[in-house]
């Protein structure tokens, strides 16, 4: 059985609950290091309200015994302490009141998913629309995101990112090595490198803030010590870079992705796109470059994996927006709701996390047993395949 996962919950309900399947039994599972990747995700300049009332910690209540996955479906949990303000807007059993006291939303808000979920599903409160729209999701996404990390690490595999713009503001280029780059946008508000940027950034946030807006911006997420072969050239939807393309598009707002040079390969020649091949005893076979950020014929070459993501503004605004209301057809301005100005420094965190995931998976399918152990003699195996080759 292939890994794969599944997630439910609202945004103002109780909690986010996430059942994962097809982990090998014999992970050691380190709940620090899970619960650190949702503080990561809750950090960042421009955020709301909201993050002040959550503190995010994920529970396992099932497939892990005594600190070890069992083989048995992992259930996570991660609860909304804001629900205690929802209680009875968010009950499941029906409620009495008006529509105000329920809560319901009958104004779509542009750029979210209000009023296609509405016409689609015929709700006519498009709060069950929102509620599971938000990217509240993306903190359960993160939580199983970090399991598929403590798998891969146990293969040297690792993981790290930073942001590359936000709005108006761009990073410098830098080719720090991996460990550095995670140390230091880890010391960052905004998940940068480097201070000057950072101090940028946070004075164009507090600008837009003042303004009523919004804004987005580019995150990039780099994996070192992924062995050659994931993926697959022989079936569209064995392309390790199209799946994650794919998982890549689906984080809330993200609205385009790029693999190694992405879109810049579009105005370069031949020669100065292509990863040239070299061979030492050392090494094997390596590259002289990185443009095609790991990927070819849709397999990893060996080479850091490389993933770009660009998150639109969050639609919702102070500044209004023309809308229409659904009960009478009438335009109006959008209403105000609570948001964040800029969520960008914590979608870097999702984007690190949906790629961990994908390549996980990919991994198992190559390597696939039901232990740890059995995967690790498969990975040897290869491994000694590879130098003799
Ligand atoms: C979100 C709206 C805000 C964000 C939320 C995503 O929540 P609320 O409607 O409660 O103010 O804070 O993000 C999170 C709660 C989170 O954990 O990231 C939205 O509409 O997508």
């Amino acid at each position: 059985m292939s890994l794969r996962y599944l997630t439910a919950g609202e945004t103002h309900g109780p909690q986010l609950t996430a059942i994962v399947e097809g982990m090998p039994s014999n992970l050691r599972i380190d709940f620090e290091a899970l619960n650190f990747q949702l503080l990561r995700r809750q950090k960042g300049y421009g955020r709301g309200r909201r993050m002040q009332i959550e503190r995010d910690t994920a529970d396992i209540v099932g497939g892990v015994r005594h600190g070890q996955t069992t083989g048995a479906p992992i259930a996570l949990i991660v609860a909304n302490n804001d629900w205690k303000h929802w209680t009875k807007i968010m009950n499941v059993e029906p409620i009495e009141g008006t529509d105000e006291e329920k809560r319901r939303v009958h104004r779509p808000r542009p750029g979210h998913a209000d009023l296609n979920g509405g016409l689609k599903y015929d709700l006519k409160d498009l709060r069950n629309v929102l509620e599971r729209s938000s990217a509240r999701e993306t903190a359960v996404r993160v939580a199983v995101g970090a399991l598929a990390r403590q798998l891969l690490a146990n293969f040297g595999i690792k993981i790290g990112g930073q942001v590359l713009r936000i709005g108006e503001i761009e990073a410098p280029a830098n080719n720090l090595p991996l460990e550095e780059l995670i140390e230091r946008t880890e010391a960052s508000s905004v998940r940068v490198v480097d201070e000057e940027t950072e101090k940028k950034m946070e004075a164009y946030i507090d600008l837009i803030k003042k303004e009523g807006d919004s804004v987005g911006g580019v995150v990039e997420c780099i994996v070192e010590g992924v062995p050659i072969g994931l993926g697959s050239h022989v079936q569209y939807d064995r392309k390790l870079d199209a799946r994650i393309a794919q998982a890549v598009v689906s984080i809330n707002a993200f609205k385009g992705v790029e693999i190694g040079i992405g879109f810049e390969a579009g105005q370069l020649r031949g020669s100065q796109v292509h990863d040239e091949i070299l061979y030492s005893e050392e090494t094997g076979y390596t590259r002289a470059s990185n443009r095609l950020g790991g990927f070819e014929g849709g397999m990893t070459n060996g080479m850091p994996i490389v993933v770009r993501g660009v998150m639109k503004p969050i639609p919702t605004l102070y500044k209004p927006l023309r809308s229409v209301d659904i009960d009478t057809k009438e335009p109006f301005n959008a209403q105000v709701e609570r948001s964040d100005a800029c969520a960008v420094p914590a979608a870097s965190v999702v984007l690190e996390s949906v790629v961990a995931w994908e390549v996980a998976k990919a991994f198992l399918e190559k390597f696939g047993g039901d232990s740890m152990e059995e995967i690790k003699a498969n990975y040897e195996n290869y491994k000694r395949q590879l130098e003799n080759y």
